[in-house]
């Protein structure tokens, strides 16, 4: 052994073989005794090797485990690959290569990383969900969604890449592009698969009380604002001449009297109907050409220039009969609520600016407050709409009512006419599942034209994808649809020709379940329910601020479905959600392209495992964003060979230098029980970084013990000891070794994690001096953090003091914390 050096290139190998042909890490199924644990990270998709951001994740996500497995907690962390997906076949083109070989040879490479890196996987689970064995399931469980009605096809504008050429999700767009590529989305009109995660809106919205306080707060507010509701009214009103009727939805019916116009999305099917054979059929037409060319972002944007044509044509206000024009304009959605609203331009902005374009009526009908406004309302000198609350006015009976008491005055009345009723509106839209791509699960459904859909029995399941496609090239239509033998099948129900679904599955699909999966890999079924409930729900999950949407609300969708299909015990996947920040270099997000790339491999080559894990922990807060530009692996470097020259010196055992016995160092064994407690609850919190902070004031106690002769050699034995134990889930591989360094036969990561005497732990004490009328009268020992309340009571009890005092009534007490009281007597 190298006394003065630690060689991680020579001990880390070694211990990484070890422990996997130990089976170190694998969760254990016998075991009913321990409590069990299911730390989970997001498994990665395989785009080459391991980068930054999966050193940062799955560092900090491994550290959870490692301490959970020395609290004694048989702990399931398991890993695979989400590994379908379009960097495949966009780099299939560029290569020439299938798709397959591409995403296996790099699943092959980050494996090694991993394994590098001590990872505490359990390796016997590991599975991609581009493998028939997982996708097969992935279909099976399509289709008993389909079964229910929850996956359904139908033709609807849609998010279309131009340059992936393939739909892209609500959540795949991001400010009007692609979040892939970052092309500007169009719309189109197709045939798509949806999931109808929008039957959950309510549920999904309302068990997110369970998990405050254990998701970050952003992430819980980013899904609420996802999910939308809204709360108001669906009213109808009646197109005049025709008598039909057309409804809105509106979150203030209370305004229903200011309604001057009505609104119609442009694609809305009345729209066409009303302005059809009039004198404005043709702009309207025109309008409605260069509207549908615009996004969704676009249309919504609130600086923009709102632009709509009249229709020619009238509706009848339900509340007074009224009779007001009826608009086409690109401010509204023909997605969003009924997809026509009534106009009331005095209290909503964007009705209010189109009122002003078109010299439209503005009519107010409620006045804030007197306390608000100097003088009242007056339409023609409004600059823009007032949106807030006060009192009804030119509302016919309903004057002089406040907001909240006109919304449900007015709703009940025109439910009792059965002309509204109180609704509820979710900006949520069902997920839209089918790509024209290659490389995903296919949709196991067949079209037949006698018996329409038919699933594809569960007995001839997985529909493989098929080998002899050789175009991956985006054309509008599946690359499956070029596979003769894939496509054309008999119908399974009447045997007749039937021809196969091409389309295959958004890869969020795959990883909407993957975690049920590792509970075992049955080759029955998706998962074990028994199994399932006995790992789940995951009580840690870890992962990346990105997924806040897409990923964590469609895992919640899918396991509430599980859950209605009696499935699964829980409603919830994932009990606690930590997310890491990112890491960049000079402000800037990481990109070959940009030549800033910093890989984890070539840090490992360089320094080591542990001291890749412990440069990206320390560098800040796990949550925050880390800037490699700021750390230094050298400095860490540095500080495990310190660790190292410590523990190794401490394992000596003689007392001192010359064999003689060296006095007690009360200081030492003070600081290595308030690391000890200090580290176990940063830990507990994901402070990783301050907990590191703590170990390297450790190290430097110790290694003065050291170096001036303190302490006795148990007590250094005793702060080595915790030192190695405590950093071990940090630092798993110069941790096991010198754990064995100190003598011992087993691996340190099946240790127990160290427990610690709280008296040692106590703070100092320090001494505060009470004064009656500025003389000492007697000498409290306190800890330095106690307030001034606490101060003057226990000042005031003591007995000392009252017998200065004598009886005399108290004028004020000067508390100076923690070193003085003064307790000033009425002269
Ligand atoms: C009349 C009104 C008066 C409205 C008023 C607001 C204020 P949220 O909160 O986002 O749910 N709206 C309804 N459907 C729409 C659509 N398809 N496209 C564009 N706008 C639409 O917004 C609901 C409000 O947005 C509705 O309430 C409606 O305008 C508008 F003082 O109705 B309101
Ligand atoms: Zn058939």
């Amino acid at each position: 052994m190298d006394v003065e050096r630690y060689h991680p290139q020579q001990v880390e190998p070694k211990w990484a073989a070890a422990w996997e042909e130990q089976g170190l890490y694998l969760a254990d199924e016998s075991d009913t005794d321990r409590q069990r644990y299911y730390a989970l990270d997001m498994f990665p998709y395989p785009s080459g090797d391991l980068h930054m951001g999966h050193l940062e994740a799955f560092s900090g996500g491994d550290v959870i485990p490692r301490l959970k497995r020395m609290q004694g907690y048989n702990v399931l962390h398991p890993i695979g690959w989400d590994s379908f997906g379009l960097p495949a076949e966009n780099a299939a083109i560029k290569r020439g290569t299938h798709p397959k070989t591409w995403t296996y040879q790099n699943i092959d490479t980050q494996r090694a990383t991993f394994r590098r890196l001590g990872i505490s996987f359990d390796w016997s689970r590991a599975f991609n969900t581009s493998d028939p064995d997982y996708y097969r399931w992935t279909q099976w469980l399509f289709l008993r969604f389909w079964e229910r009605g929850l996956a359904y096809r139908k033709a609807s504008p849609v998010n279309w890449c131009p340059n992936d050429q393939t739909v892209l999700a609500n959540e795949q767009v991001i400010n009007g592009h692609c979040e892939r590529c970052d092309a500007l989305v169009e719309k189109r009109e197709l045939t798509q698969w949806f999931l109808k995660i929008t039957d959950y809106a309510q549920r999904l919205l309302d068990d997110m009380a369970g998990l405050e306080g254990r998701w970050s707060d952003k992430v819980l507010t980013m899904q609420r604002n996802w999910i939308g509701r809204s709360t108001g009214a669906e009213v109808d009103f009646t197109v005049e001449g025709t008598g039909e009727r057309v409804r809105v939805f509106t979150t203030r019916p209370d305004t229903l009297f200011g309604a001057t116009f009505f609104v119609l999305a442009p694609e809305h099917p009345l729209a066409e109907r009303l302005v059809a054979g009039g004198p404005h059929e043709e702009a309207f037409r025109a309008f409605r050409a260069r509207v549908e060319r615009e996004t969704e972002v676009e249309r919504l944007a609130a600086e923009r220039d709102k632009e709509g044509v009249f229709l020619g044509v009238h509706v009848i206000n339900p509340v007074n009969g009224e009779r007001i024009p009826v608009w086409a304009a690109d401010y509204v959605l023909t997605e969003y609520g009924t997809g026509a609203i009534m106009a009331v331009p005095a209290h909503d902005q964007r009705d209010f600016e189109f009122a002003r374009k078109y010299g439209l009526e503005v009519r107010v009908v409620i006045q804030p407050a007197e306390e608000e406004a100097a003088v009242p309302l007056e339409s023609e000198f409004m600059t823009e709409a007032m949106a807030g609350a006060g009192r009804l006015v030119n509302s016919g009976p309903y004057d002089g009512l406040p907001v909240d008491e006109a919304i449900t005055r007015i709703t009940a009345d025109l439910e009792a006419r059965g002309l509204g009723k109180a609704a509820v509106n979710f900006r949520l839209r069902d997920w839209l599942v089918s790509r024209q791509r290659y490389w995903g699960c296919p949709i196991p459904i067949v079209h037949c034209e006698s018996c329409g859909e038919v699933g594809v029995p569960d007995d001839q399941l997985p529909v493989l994808l098929p080998d002899d496609v050789t175009d991956f090239k985006p054309k509008g239509v599946s690359p499956l649809a070029t596979s003769p033998g894939f496509v054309s099948v008999a119908c399974p129900r009447c045997g007749g020709p039937g021809r196969r679904e091409t389309d295959t599955m958004d890869t969020f699909v795959d990883s909407s379940w993957y975690f049920l999966r590792y509970t075992g890999l049955d080759p029955e079924r998706p998962f074990d329910p028994e199994r399932v409930a006995a790992w789940m729900p995951v009580d840690q999950y870890t992962g990346g601020i990105e997924h806040a949407i897409l990923h964590l609300l469609y895992s919640r969708f899918f396991v509430k479905v599980l859950h209605d299909l009696g499935m699964v015990p829980f409603t919830e996947p994932f009990t606690a959600m930590l997310n890491q920040g990112m890491v960049v270099m000079h402000g800037a997000a990481m990109s070959k392209s940009r030549g800033n790339l910093v890989e984890p491999s070539a840090i490992i080559d360089q320094y080591g495992a542990d001291v890749a894990r412990l440069t990206i922990l320390f560098a800040g807060p796990f949550e925050d964003d880390v800037d490699w530009a700021d750390v230094s692996p050298e400095g860490v470097a540095r500080w495990v060979q310190r660790v190292w020259r410590a523990v190794v010196g401490a394992a000596g055992g003689a007392d001192g230098a010359d064999g003689a016995e060296t006095p007690a160092d009360p200081e030492l064994v003070r600081l290595a029980h308030r690391t000890t407690k200090g580290v176990a609850e940063d830990l507990e919190r994901f402070r990783f970084n301050t907990a590191i902070s703590k170990l390297m004031v450790l190290t430097n106690g110790l290694t003065d013990a050291l170096r001036l002769g303190r302490g006795s050699a148990a007590e250094r034995r005793d702060a080595a000891s915790r030192l190695v134990l405590l950093l071990a889930p940090l630092a798993p591989f110069v941790t096991e070794e010198l754990w064995r360094v100190l003598g011992n036969a087993t691996s340190v990561h099946l240790a127990r994690w160290p427990a610690y005497d709280p008296e040692l732990t106590r703070a100092e004490r320090v001494t505060c001096v009470l004064q009656v009328d500025g003389k000492v009268r007697d000498r409290l020992q306190v800890d330095p953090e106690t307030g001034e309340d606490d101060l003057r009571a226990a000042a005031l009890a003591s007995a000392k003091v009252q017998t200065a005092l004598g009886g005399r009534a108290v004028a004020r007490v000067v508390v100076v914390p923690p070193k003085l009281v003064n307790v000033v007597t009425a002269k």
